[in-house]
Formats: C-alpha cells, structure tokens, sequence
C-alpha cells in the first residue's frame, strides 16, 4: 500500500494528476480506433485541456498529447477555423490530409454520450469567420441560458439516464452513502441533492464558472467539484472509500435484511468481514439475514432487464391465474429505463372485488411454493384501512400489501445465456417486491413505486409549494381540505400544476 501523501491532506492540491491525464491510453482503453483527436492548448489553458483529455480518455478516445499525420480531428475552444488553419500552418509537422476542425462543443457531446456523436455544422469551425461570436452557441459548450431556470425540486427537472456528470455525481452518491451510513441526515441530503441536479445537466461541468446559477450546490459541494475539476478525483471521496466503517457498513448492508443497526451492531463488536458474521456463534440472524446469507452470491449480482422481463412473464401468469382482469406492472428503476437494479419491482391491481384482491398474494406464493420457485417470502399484509390522512412523513412506509421475497428463476426462462451466470447453474435467486393495491389508488401507487429522489422531491415540492399532501395513496389538499382523485399519473402532475415528466425522465 502507498504511504499517505501529504499533498492529498491539504485542502486544495495543485493538480498531481496532470502527468498522468496527459499520458497516452494504452491502446486496450481505447475504443474507437478510427479516431485521432487533437486537443489545441491555445486560448483553452494547460488544466482544461488536461481535464477534457482525461475525461475523454476515459470514456475510450484516442486523444493525443502531440500533433502528427495520425491525428483525425482537431478541436479547440475560442478560436475559428482561420485561427487553428493559421496554428497549423505554423507547425512543422503536418496534420492527416483534411483533419476535421472542432468546436469543443462537438468532444463534450462525445463525452456526455460515450460514443463519437454527429458532426453537425454547429460543431464545425468556419474558416474565414470570427468564431467566438454568438452565432454558434452549442448547447453543450457551455451551460445554456436555461440553467438559470433549473429548479432545486428534482420533480421540475427532467433526468434521464444520460448523464453527462458521472465523474461528480459518482463522488457525491459516495459521500451520501457515507453520511447515511454515519446517521448525519442533513449532509446525506446535501449531497444526494448535489448528485441529482449534476444527473439533470445536459452539458458536462469543466469549469467553476458552469457551476454558476445551478441550485443545490452549496459551498462544500463546490468546492469537491473544483478539486475534481483540478485533480480529477475528490481526497474526501478517497478517504471515505478508504475509511474502515465505510467498508464495513457497504459489506454488511449489501445482506438482504441488514440495515444500519445491525451494521453499526457487527462494527462495534469488532467484525469487518462477512465470513467472520457468519461464523460467530454467538450472534442470532433474523430468518431474512439467513436467506440473505444463504443466496448472497446471487443477490449481490445485480438483476438484468432480461431476467426483470423472465420474472415478470412468471408473475403475470401466477396473477392471472387467480385474477385474470388485474394489472401488473414493473416500477422501480426497471420501470424508469435502467438496465440494471437491484431487485424487480411490481404493482398489482385489479378492478375486481376487494376480497379476491386480500388473497391475491398469498395465492400466488401458495402457488410458486409447489412449483419450487419461491426461496423466500415475507407476506406483510395492509394497514391501509387504518388511514385518514397521508402521511406528513417523507419517507414513510405505505400501507399497501406486499410482499418481499427471494424468486428462484429457473434458467430456461431466459431468451439470451447470462454472463453473469454460472455455468452448470440451474437457476438463479431474485429479489422481488410485490404491491397489492386498491384500483382507485393505482395512479398514485404508481407514482411511488417508481421511485428515485424525484419522487421525494414531488412530495416535498406538493407540501412546500402547493399545501398538499402527496403520498403512496393519495394526494390531499389542505386549503380545500379534499382528496384530489386521479386515475392516471399525468392527472396527479396537473394537480399539482407540473408539467408531466414521463417514467424515463425521472432518473434523478
Ligand atoms: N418505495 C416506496 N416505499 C418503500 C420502498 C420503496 O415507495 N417502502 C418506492 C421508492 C422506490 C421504488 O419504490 C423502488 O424501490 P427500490 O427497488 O429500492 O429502488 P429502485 O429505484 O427500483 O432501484 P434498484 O434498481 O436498486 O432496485
Ligand atoms: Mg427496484
């Protein structure tokens, strides 16, 4: 292990990484082989230039430290083509024949999208014109005027999957995680907030100055950006990832079962790895860790969208079986376009009598249980009925029925061979989550159930905003003290006077 670094203690450390972002890919990195991009320093500086090689190094460019024949596109910042033509003619070495000549615009969008995008005439520098006009803004270039319009809701901001920020917005998730799992509820915020809003931007951070007008970042968030943007990695990020409580808290809480107690409970006691839990004799497992532990291997590996759509066509058919008019659909991430999560969501509802609804889950395990698909199951039945008002807590648990379980997917049930499989493996362990709900609720359930901080946002932005309640099961107006109905989501937005953002939108 290296010896700690002094310069890393220090609070702004002047770029150490600069050797290194400036060092060829080895060519294994490298993805797109036909392209040889050059970046011109001039009218750029030494430390933007670095960062964009970095950045597009990692997303498998070919970028070149030096100009030679090889080179394919040249691109600069501020300069026209006349400008760069004239740089050209000044070196001794000549470029490819025709070399493309590139705004900046044109490599950032090639970043964000982690593939070479289009050549469009935006992109291209004009020779005989002065480039650095308004003429040709590029919406990538720079952060648009529109960012002084972002809202701080998440709820108001449309995030999709495309996210233009990872290198921040991976630092910041970390550095929430770490504060959750410390119980500092209001640094978990701030940083889960800094993550979400970098997640919306449709252009990538380079500088401070794109930072400026986006809400939600504070001083201590801007200041990680800065030192990301100057160094290329965060010291505070790194400690964390280093931090033994850290490691140990992401080990135990990767147990279906384990939360933060436990966690806090194995890390006092001494433990940091899980075969060490496992063996101590002393220590009672809930029968929910015991399953966590029995099929760790496979739950720890995340769930593909082909094995989401597997189970889904096999909790359909059991569904149906015993309620052929009922509506099930997959929420959670799979339902906002993710290609991965970590288990399959589903909300079931049916039009039907209330008491076929009742027995509709236990059915369906009853059911999985003889055919052996079912590892594991906790049925947790609806205290819905209890309920007048929705619950001012943000967080808090909805009343609907459900059911957490542990699906035994059989491998035959899958179109394409998984890699992540085994070989010789029969069969593979799943988490699901099921949700029962009464039909007048669908709409709301929906919205719920398909997650992610917008989802939080929405409701804080119905209380804050609008005097509303807004939870799993409805949406309550204090002012006119009603229950606004709502058969669809789009109908939930109205009422709450936003514009819809659809499922895949709302990766915030
Ligand atoms: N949800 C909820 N109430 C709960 C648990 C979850 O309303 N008690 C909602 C919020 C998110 C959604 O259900 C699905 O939850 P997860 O599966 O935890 O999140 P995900 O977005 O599907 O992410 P992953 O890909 O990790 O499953
Ligand atoms: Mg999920």
């Amino acid at each position: 292990m290296d010896p700690p670094r002094t310069s890393h203690l220090s609070p702004r450390k002047k770029r150490p990484r600069q050797t290194g972002a400036l060092m060829a890919s080895s060519p294994q990195d490298i993805k797109f082989q036909d392209l040889v991009v050059f970046i011109l320093e001039k009218k750029m500086g030494t430390t933007r230039r670095a960062f964009l090689t970095e950045l597009a190094r990692r997303k498998g460019f070919r970028v070149e430290n030096e100009l030679s024949d090889s080179v394919t596109h040249i691109v600069a910042e501020n300069n026209s083509g006349s400008d760069v033509l004239e740089w050209l003619q000044v070196q001794k070495i000549q470029a490819s024949s025709q070399p493309e000549l590139l705004d900046v615009s044109w490599l950032i969008e090639c970043i964000g999208a982690g593939k070479p995008v289009e050549m469009t005439g935006k992109h291209q520098l004009v020779v005989g014109r002065d480039y650095s006009d308004s003429t040709n803004p590029g919406p990538l270039k720079t952060p648009p005027i529109a960012v002084q319009k972002i809202s701080q809701y998440a709820c108001q901001r449309r995030t999709t999957l495309n996210n233009f920020n990872q290198i921040f917005t991976d630092a910041f998730d970390i550095l929430a995680e770490n504060c959750e799992f410390r119980e500092n509820e209001d640094s978990c915020l701030t940083f889960m907030r800094a993550a979400s809003v970098l997640k919306s931007l449709p252009f990538t951070i380079i500088s401070m100055k794109d930072t400026e007008g986006i809400p939600c970042l504070g001083s201590k968030v801007k200041g990680i950006i800065e030192e990301i943007i100057e160094d290329g990695e965060s010291s505070e990020v790194k400690a964390v990832l280093n931090d033994e409580r850290y490691q140990s808290f992401k080990l135990f809480t990767s147990v279906f079962g384990v939360g933060l107690k436990t966690s806090e409970k194995w890390f006092r006691m001494g433990f940091r790895t899980l075969s060490k839990v496992r063996s101590e004799k002393s220590l009672k497992f809930t029968r929910m860790q015991r399953a966590g532990f029995l099929y760790y291997e496979d739950l720890v590996s995340c769930v593909t969208r082909a094995e989401a759509e597997a189970v889904s066509v096999l909790v359909k058919e059991a569904v149906w079986a015993f309620l052929p008019d009922a509506f099930v659909t997959m929420t959670g991430g799979f339902r906002r376009g993710k290609k991965m999560g970590h288990d399959v969501d589903f909300l079931i509802t049916s039009p039907g009598s209330t008491e076929d609804e009742e027995q509709l889950l236990q059915k369906v395990m009853n059911l999985w249980e003889k055919k052996g698909l079912v590892l594991y199951y906790d049925l947790v039945e609806s205290t819905f009925e209890k309920l007048r008002l929705p619950s001012r807590k943000v967080d808090a648990l909805d009343h609907f029925q459900k059911c957490f379980l542990i699906f035994k997917l059989p491998r035959q049930r899958l179109d394409s061979d998984q890699p992540s499989w085994q070989e010789g493996k029969t069969w593979k362990a799943i988490r699901v989550d099921l949700v029962m709900c009464p039909y007048e609720r669908r709409a709301f359930a929906l919205l719920g159930w398909t997650g992610s901080r917008f989802e939080r946002d929405l409701r804080r932005y119905a209380t804050h905003e609008r005097k509303m309640i807004l939870d799993n099961h409805a949406l309550y107006d204090k002012t006119k003290r009603i229950f606004l109905k709502a058969e669809t989501e789009e109908e939930i937005f109205a009422h709450l006077g936003l514009d819809y953002i659809e499922p895949w939108e709302r990766n915030a």
